[in-house]
């Protein structure tokens, strides 16, 4: 599938989706969302032999700078809302996307771009990357799930800060917070996602699945985690892979996972 706004490329299984709009700073247009949903809604859950994915920005001094603000005179309240909730129903895909999905934040995360890379199961930042939610600079509230994935992430007194003050914070800084996984030297950030992706790859498919789902259970309203947990359990030890897996150990050799 071609994409307006989207580079996608396969390495051995691991799938590249590079935000393509280097001169708006990879910001977020409504083209960009479109595509995002196909990708993630019809493309990728297709590719079931898939590593996993990652997310960067083209060029190398953004990840992505916000969504596009040059759409934003057209708003009116309900189109707004609308699109706050189209934007949310789209980063929900990737986070509850059953392979893992990293961020590799090479450069400016500012409002929807660091919405963007929340929703990713993993984020590894560059040494020049800037994190931020300065959507009320311009008067308004984050709208993909800023203000509920800042405060899972980094708590209650810090996210206040940054969604307050509108300010941007480095790698490093994200790093002490517990945004980030890991800081990188500028550049290295995809190695390093493709290094975590080489790993995951090696461990059962299922069980990988079902980590991504009671991870999020716990911030799911109506959701038991510790219910779900043991009910994943008991499903996990009627797959083949867990008999493989608990096999391969007591035979001292690599399993081998069929995802099934
Ligand atoms: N939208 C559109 N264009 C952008 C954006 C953006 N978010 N960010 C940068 N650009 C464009 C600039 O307009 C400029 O284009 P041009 O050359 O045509 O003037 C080009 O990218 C390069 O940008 P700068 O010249 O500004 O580059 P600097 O290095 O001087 O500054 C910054 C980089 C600090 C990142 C600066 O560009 C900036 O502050 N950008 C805006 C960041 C921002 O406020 N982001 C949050 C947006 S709001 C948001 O994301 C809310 C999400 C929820 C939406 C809900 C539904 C609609």
């Amino acid at each position: 599938m071609a994409y307006e706004t989207l580079h996608i490329s396969d390495d051995n299984g691991i799938l590249l989706v590079t935000i393509n709009r280097p001169q708006a700073l990879n910001a977020l247009n409504a083209q960009t969302f479109t595509d995002l949903k196909a990708f993630f809604s019809e493309d990728a859950p297709k590719r079931s032999n898939i590593k996993g994915i990652i997310i960067t920005g083209a060029g190398d001094k953004s990840f992505v700078a916000g969504a596009d603000i040059k759409e934003f005179l057209a708003l009116n309240p309900e189109s707004a809302s609308a699109l706050s909730k189209r934007g949310q129903d789209i980063f929900f895909l990737i986070e509850r996307f059953p392979k893992p999905v990293i961020a590799a934040v090479n450069g400016f995360a500012l409002g929807g771009g660091c919405e963007l890379a929340m929703a990713c199961h993993l984020r590894i930042a560059g040494a020049n990357a800037r994190f931020g939610q300065p959507e009320v600079s311009l008067g308004i509230v984050p709208g993909y799930g800023g203000s509920q994935r800042l405060i899972q992430y980094i708590g209650k007194t810090k996210a206040m800060e940054l969604l307050l003050t509108g300010g941007m914070i480095g790698a490093d800084e994200a790093l002490q917070l517990g945004l980030v996984n890991y800081v990188v030297p500028q550049g290295e950030e995809v190695e390093k996602a493709k290094e975590i992706l080489g790993k995951t790859a090696t461990k059962g498919p299922i069980a990988i699945q079902k980590v991504i789902e009671l991870v999020n259970a716990h911030f799911q309203v109506g959701q038991d985690g510790f219910e779900r947990e043991y009910q994943e359990f008991g499903n996990c030890a009627g797959t083949a892979d867990f008999m493989e897996g608990a096999a391969a150990f007591i035979e001292k050799r690599k399993a081998e996972f069929k995802g099934k």
